[in-house]
Formats: C-alpha cells, structure tokens, sequence
C-alpha cells in the first residue's frame, strides 16, 4: 500500500547531504566522515563520534520503547474481540510488537547501553515514547483505526530507516516493516468489514478516525523548522526523509484510502493542491502535542504504571530464567571437566 521510493524532489536518490572531511585532524573521523559520504553502513565495531553513538541510543532505545507501550492501548481488547478470528489476529499483532522491541534494544544494546539502563529511563519518565500511545482506545473501531492509521504511519517512517547507516538498526528495520505492513492491511481489512455493517458500526468507525487523525499526523515529530535532531540526524544518515515530508507522504497516501473505506478525514482544509501535486492539511495541534509528549496526555500515567507494574509482576521469572543458565552454564563446565 506504500511506496518504497525514498527519493524527494531536489535531493539525490537516497543520498545523505555531504559532509565536510577533516582528514588531517582525525584519521578515525575521516574514515567515519567517507563511510557516511559513501552511503556506507557503521558497525558496531567500528570507531563512531560519541554524538552519532549518543543519537542512535536515544532514537533506538525511543522506538523500542513505542514499540512496548505501543501493545497496552490493543492489548486492552485482546479479551473483547468480536469474534476468535479477530482475538488471533489481535493476539500476533501485539505480540509482533513486542518483538520489534526486542529487536530494537537488542540493536540499542549493540551500542554499549544495557537492556536495564534503558528500562530504567523509561519507567523514571526520563525516556520517550511515541506521543501516539497514549490516547484511549475507547471501541473495537479504535482496533482497526490504530493498525490503518498508526501501524501505516509507522511504516511511512520506518521504510527509510531500512537504510538507516548504522547496520543493526537498519536489518532490524527490514523485518519490523514486513510485520507493520500486514498490521496496517489486517487493521483497513477490518475497518472495511465494519463499514460494509451496521450504520451504528459505521459511525463508530468514523468516530474512531475523527479522534485518531490528528495525533496520526503529530506522530511524525514536531515541524522541520522545529526540530532540533533532524540536521544532524540526515547529514548522519540516520534519518533519510524529514518529518514535514514523511507526514505530507501519509496524508498523500492515505487520502485515496480514506476515500475507498468511505470515512471523512476530518480536516475541512484537506484539498489536493494542483500546484504543489500534494494535499494541503490544516493546522496539527502542536501545543497538545507537547503536553502529551511531556507526561501530560490522557494516558501517560496509565500506560507507565501498567509497564512498572508488568517488570515487577515478572521479576520472578527474570530471576528463574536466570537460575536455569546459571544451572545449564555449571553443568556445561561439569561435563567439560
Ligand atoms: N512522540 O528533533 P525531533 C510504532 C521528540 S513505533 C514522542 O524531530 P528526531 C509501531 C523527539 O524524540 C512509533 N516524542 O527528533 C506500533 C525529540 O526529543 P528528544 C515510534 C517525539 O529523533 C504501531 C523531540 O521530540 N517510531 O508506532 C515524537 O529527529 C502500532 C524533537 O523531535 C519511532 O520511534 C513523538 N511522536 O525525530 C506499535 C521511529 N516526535 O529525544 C504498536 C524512530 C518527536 O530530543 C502499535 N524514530 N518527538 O528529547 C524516529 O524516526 C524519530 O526519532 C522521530 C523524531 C521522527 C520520532
């Protein structure tokens, strides 16, 4: 349902812009500086500025963070599926995410940070998570909505990660955007199902959308002109497509979509703009935004106090898993005796 393509008008396919070489100064930055210019990939063994290691841990540790709290809002109607197809399909999305971040601090640990330190940050409310989670899922609608429009959202921003220049977060990408791309189909097939019922379900779709459109666009990050990590980030290749030109893609994309499913986006400024060959959007709602980013949305709390209560509830079996390799590593050690 989305483009591959990752190319922008005035840019050259797939190319982070160029980056001044200091060769004389620092041979280990001149060789990070080329492998960047190169379009290369940066391992885990290789030198890297502390900043691009400090960039990554925090945009990685972030995503698989989203990726955790991004199960509770469809969990919570994983016991009131309308049918047992639904509660499987449900049931493997969410677990699929719980996998993504498992991937994701596993390409975060690869940078020296521990698991815990991560976990740490974010049940302190030191770390980010996406601003989308926490809002309420208040109908079965909000199910399908949330893989339409969050799921199609988080591909459109994660494709371009898939070249992401440091190679773990890259091969980690390609894997989490096959599973994202039939989260979004599962969640428009299911909409589509609901549309072809009852006026009631009808509306319940819509409603679910007019809540979730907005805070779908705000996902994308704060405006290009206001955001301080994304320069860098590009010139790094960390970051292939701005935010402003990732959410004109969304919309571009998912205006045709809308149209099919027969729900109203609700922006009464949405209109194709001839000229620029993309829809116009009104106003995104930059102030909630920030509240909701800085702790204070409808569900913060909630959605941190359930994961603080999910680690402790599973200290026991940390700690059992634990006792069992310490038992398999003695017995390993007893055998090779
Ligand atoms: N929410 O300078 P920028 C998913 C923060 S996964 C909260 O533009 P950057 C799967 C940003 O961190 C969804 N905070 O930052 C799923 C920064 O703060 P900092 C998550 C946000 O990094 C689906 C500050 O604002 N995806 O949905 C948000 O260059 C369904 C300034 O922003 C990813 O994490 C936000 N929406 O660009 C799961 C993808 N936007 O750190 C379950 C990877 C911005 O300086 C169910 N991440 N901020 O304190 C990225 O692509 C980037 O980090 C951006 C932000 C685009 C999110």
């Amino acid at each position: 349902m989305y483009t591959q393509a990752m190319d922008l008008p005035g840019q050259p396919e797939g190319k982070a812009p160029t980056i001044a070489h200091s060769l004389e100064a620092d041979p280990k930055l001149a060789r990070f500086d080329a492998a960047i210019d190169a379009d290369g990939r940066i391992e885990p063994q290789d030198w890297m500025p502390d900043n691009y290691r400090k960039t990554l841990v925090r945009q990685i540790s972030q995503h698989a963070h989203s990726e955790i709290v991004g199960m509770l809002p469809e969990g919570n109607w994983i016991s009131r599926a309308p049918s047992l197809k639904r509660k499987a399909i449900l049931i493997a999305k969410v677990q699929d995410e719980g996998g993504h971040g498992l991937y994701l601090y596993s390409a975060a640990e690869t940078l020296g940070t521990s698991r815990d330190e991560m976990i740490a940050a974010l049940h302190s409310g030191k770390a980010k998570y996406s601003s989308i989670f926490n809002y309420p899922t208040l109908s079965w609608a909000d199910v399908g909505v949330i893989g339409w429009l969050v799921d199609g959202a988080a591909i459109m921003n994660q494709i371009p990660l898939c070249r992401c220049s440091y190679g773990p977060y890259a091969r980690a990408m390609v894997r989490v955007c096959k599973e994202e791309s039939f989260h979004q189909r599962q969640g428009y097939e299911s909409l589509l199902t609901l549309m072809k019922g009852t006026p009631e379900q009808r509306d319940m779709v819509q409603d679910a959308v007019n809540r979730w459109w907005w805070k779908c666009l705000a996902m994308f990050g704060p405006p290009d002109a206001d955001s301080p990590n994304s320069a860098q980030g590009m010139r790094w290749g960390i970051k292939r497509i701005s935010n402003d030109d990732l959410r004109q893609k969304f919309v571009d994309a998912t205006v045709p979509q809308a149209q099919l499913l027969g729900v109203t986006l609700p922006d009464p400024d949405l209109k194709w703009n001839e000229t620029r060959g993309h829809y116009d959007y009104g106003a995104i709602d930059w102030k909630e935004f920030w509240q909701t980013v800085n702790g204070n949305g409808p569900c913060n709390r909630e959605r941190l106090g359930t994961r603080v209560h999910a680690w402790e509830q599973g200290a026991w079996v940390r700690e059992a898993a634990q006792a069992h390799a310490q038992k398999q590593r003695q017995r390993a050690m007893k055998e090779a005796a």
